[in-house]
């Protein structure tokens, strides 16, 4: 094991048990003898929390002194999860920790397992904004984060009869160790109202005169470092009602309704709003993004003042990464703050928006942009829309000049839409005032290039970069794989692959070595026995660990294409239920796992999850199959889950239809835990393959280039559909897997409807499942490939992400404290 030298001396197994006492004591007012698992937790957690509130504040300090340029990265979603073991894993302590626990008579993974997952987002881009912050903190790179407190994060998924129902998940029932409440930093948020030309010293000046303020109170949680005295922050703002607006009702004598508004105001940040992907655009949510950017653009600027620098030079000391189109109305705002408040021109203040900010793009589809209505904007943030029409004048100027005449190009390239409704686009807006816009995987950029906004390309092409996403290789392979992990630190014979992940290249060269094959075919074994364990305790299953683990795990939605998946376990069940007893021993016994949570309002993906259950419950139930084939589809997939689901994958399922997916980070994850790729050829597959090797993923399907040749064909009735595929729909139509009305779903893949494309790639898949049956049955090749599989993940950390992001985007360097003072 690597650890920091000389380390602080609160962190010795004596201290650690002397800090927990005090906290069962002191905060919790128990006695030491009288505590149960979840209160051990809680004092562990603070004493925790206590060491890394230290390293914080000196981390600060240290930067300050410095005087560093800082980035902020802005982003609606944090989906973190736990965080004991990966503060413990990071200070390097795991060992101290364990012992102390162990001497006060408690199992310290007992205790992780007390955590309620912090459930701040919904899926990739809100756990990519939780892995960037590990990388950060551990790369030492000055960052800040900043995002939204909800009380309520995604929700939590039951099936009942095979039907997902959601209830609200109360994350902070039991408290939250992790946050620091600061009641010392708090800004106020102006919304409605109206703007009057005004003349100030003789000059024009648009003045806003808002109805509403609500407060924004900073809830802080230190994000530390692996193996660095460096500890970041995660700034998250909750909102509050303001105290002249409750006086002003209470002195009216109507204490009643002055209370009702309180709990308006804390609506803002009660709970995170509920949809992804499909954009839905509600004013509630649009109160949420500006709520979020204008405290932070507050702090910022506060930050920023104690400089004692010039405005101008904001650029110089800040940058602002914006993680989608949804934070964009910060720049809008320090806009509008500096020409209002501070009393800078247009011009000068634009150029300071534009030199700070930067922006990532994580949607492929056009239609999945978001925009808002310009009568909700002009409603509820009435300068805002001023300022973004005048962006819009000067911008639409620019591409006048350089196409003279083009009313296309200002049709498709201006920030407002005018038909047949009028919107805001976000994207356009976002292009439009950053220096820098990126794609999240090679595929997506080239697509954002030549598809999405092919235009705005043309215009400015040196503004376009790719950076491929990353996944923290701590959270993922060292927490979440223990066995994995040890193994990798003693062929490689060094523990430092945990802070250069391209070290693991060198297991290539010992892939095929027995002893190596050995080891690492039983580390995955382990594994499998726990997430069995799990399914077990959770749907009193037994699986058999033996069998091939076959996973899909991801939000459901029609072009990640779980139904595909679920239509050839139908059409292998019924090829093995026609099979001899001499066929069926070649039968390569698998179990198929799924996990995923559907947008409450996304019926066709709610459907998708009841035929998945359904057919579980037929194919589990029949006796003539028995181990062969399992179905299982485990609830409420969250960061906890996929921490035990990951490592113990043989096999893992990314198959969306080309083109349609961004990135995908869930592969990398996988690739890392030694899991074989089974997927098509979009976002991050196709670099995963090309590291790994070709010949040691399963790839099929039709390619991103052929699609649109494809859907015309199906749309026409021109393409002929698999006779297999079609037995597959009418064995759900005839009832089969149930009464539930699985016309809809059907239809959806029916009758020129199939825009994903399943029917046409089915024979593909079928074909490389096939493939991978019969690489399963030669260990010794499996195992390779599984080797070969983590030793080509190495590009895939979050570390060399930020970095990228660091020298490309942000001009930041690291600046890492030598000690722990
Ligand atoms: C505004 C609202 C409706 C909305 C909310 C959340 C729209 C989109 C989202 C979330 C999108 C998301 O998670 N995108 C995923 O980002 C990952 C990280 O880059 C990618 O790996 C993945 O392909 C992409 O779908």
């Amino acid at each position: 094991h690597i650890s920091l030298p000389s380390y602080s001396p609160d962190t010795d197994v004596k201290s650690i048990e002397k800090f927990f006492v005090h906290h069962v004591e002191y905060t919790l007012a128990r006695y030491r003898g009288n505590i149960n698992q979840m209160g051990a937790y809680r004092a562990l957690a603070m004493s925790v929390r206590d060491r890394l509130i230290e390293r914080w504040k000196d981390t600060q300090l240290y930067f300050k002194k410095n005087g560093v340029k800082r980035v902020a990265y802005l982003s609606m979603e944090y989906l973190i999860g736990r965080s004991l073991q990966n503060a413990i894993v990071n200070l390097g302590l795991e060992e101290n920790f364990s012992a102390a626990m162990k001497n006060l008579g408690y199992v310290l993974e007992d205790l992780y397992e007390q955590e309620a997952d912090a459930g701040l987002g919904y899926s990739g881009l809100g756990r990519l904004a939780a892995c960037f912050m590990d990388s950060m903190a551990t790369m030492d790179y000055p960052a800040w984060g900043y995002g939204l407190r909800y009380k309520y994060g995604m929700f939590y998924q039951k099936i009942k009869n095979g039907c997902q129902f959601e209830y609200p998940d109360y994350w902070l029932e039991n408290g939250n160790p992790w946050e620091v409440e600061r009641l010392d930093i708090m800004y106020p948020i102006h919304f409605y109202g109206t703007c009057k030309m005004e003349m100030v010293d003789g000059k024009p000046h648009m003045a806003w005169y808002p109805q509403q303020k609500i407060l924004a109170v900073a809830y802080d949680t230190p994000i530390p470092g692996y193996l660095t005295y460096n500890t970041l922050n995660l700034r998250l703002w909750s909102a509050q009602p303001s105290k002249e607006f409750d006086l002003d009702q209470f002195n009216s004598g109507d204490l009643y309704s002055s209370l009702g508004d309180r709990s308006h105001a804390e609506r803002i940040t009660a709970v995170l709003y509920p949809n992804d992907s499909s954009f839905e655009g509600k004013e509630l949510r649009l109160k949420q993004q500006y709520f979020m950017v204008s405290a932070t653009v507050q702090d910022l600027l506060r930050r920023f003042r104690e400089s004692k620098r010039q405005l101008t030079d904001f650029p110089e000391l800040v940058c602002v990464q914006m993680n989608d189109s949804h934070p964009t109305l910060a720049a809008i705002e320090l806009l509008r703050i500096l020409i209002d408040v501070e009393g800078m021109s247009y011009d000068e203040s634009y150029k300071v928006i534009c030199k700070s900010f930067s922006f990532t793009n994580h949607v492929v589809a056009r239609s999945n942009l978001e925009k808002w209505s310009i009568e909700l904007m002009e409603k509820v943030l009435p300068r805002h829309m001023h300022l973004i029409y005048e962006i819009n004048h000067h911008f639409l100027q620019q591409v006048e000049k350089k196409w003279p005449n083009d009313q296309g190009k200002l049709t498709h390239m201006s920030i407002i839409e005018e038909s047949p409704e009028r919107y805001v686009r976000m994207a356009n807006l976002a292009i439009v005032i950053c220096h820098s816009v990126n794609g999240v995987t090679e595929i997506h950029s080239e697509m954002m290039r030549t598809e999405v906004f092919p235009d705005f390309f043309k215009l400015w092409p040196e503004r376009f970069l790719s950076i491929t996403n990353g996944v923290t290789p701590r959270r993922w392979m060292l927490e979440a794989n223990r066995e994995m992990s040890d193994l990798i630190t003693k062929w490689l014979r060094t523990p430092s692959w945990t802070l250069n992940l391209d070290l693991l290249s060198d297991l290539a060269r010992q892939s095929d070595v027995g002893s190596l094959q050995k080891q690492w075919s039983l580390a995955k074994h382990i594994n499998k026995e726990r997430l069995a364990g799990y399914i077990e305790k959770t749907l009193g299953l037994k699986v058999s660990p033996e069998s091939l683990f076959d996973v899909q795990i991801k939000r459901v939605h029609q072009y990640k294409r779980q139904l595909l998946n679920i239509i050839y376990v139908i059409h292998r069940y019924t090829t093995i239920k026609s099979m001899t007893i001499e066929e069926r021993r070649k039968v390569t016994p698998r179990v198929v796992i799924f996990a995923g949570k559907a947008a409450a309002n996304y019926a066709i993906a709610k459907s998708i999850i009841q035929l998945i259950n359904n057919v579980s419950v037929v194919i589990n139930n029949d006796k003539n199959i028995g181990d062969l084939l399992k179905v299982v589809f485990l609830p409420n997939y969250c960061v906890s889950l996929a921490e035990i689901i990951i490592p113990a994958a043989d096999l893992s399922q990314h198959i969306s239809t080309a083109g349609t997916e961004a990135c995908g980070t869930s592969a990398m994850k996988f690739a890392m835990n030694g899991s074989i790729i089974l997927g098509t050829m979009d976002g991050s597959i196709v670099e995963l393959s090309k590291e790994i090797g070709e010949t040691n993923v399963f790839t099929f399907g039709t390619r991103a280039y052929d699609v649109p040749s494809r859907r015309s064909a199906v749309r026409n009735g021109e393409w002929g559909v698999d006779s297999r595929f079609e037995a597959v729909l009418s064995v759900i139509e005839r009832g089969d897997f149930g009464s539930h009305d699985f016309a809809p779903l059907l239809n959806s893949l029916r009758y020129g409807n199939d825009y994903y494309l399943l029917s046409v790639d089915f024979p593909a898949y079928v074909e490389v499942q096939d493939n991978i049956d019969a690489a399963y049955k030669i260990p010794n090749l499996w195992n390779k490939k599984s080797i070969l599989s983590t030793a080509g993940s190495g590009k895939f950390s979050s570390d060399r992400s930020i970095k990228q992001y660091a020298n490309q985007i942000w001009k930041i360097k690291p600046a890492r404290r030598s000690g722990p003072i």
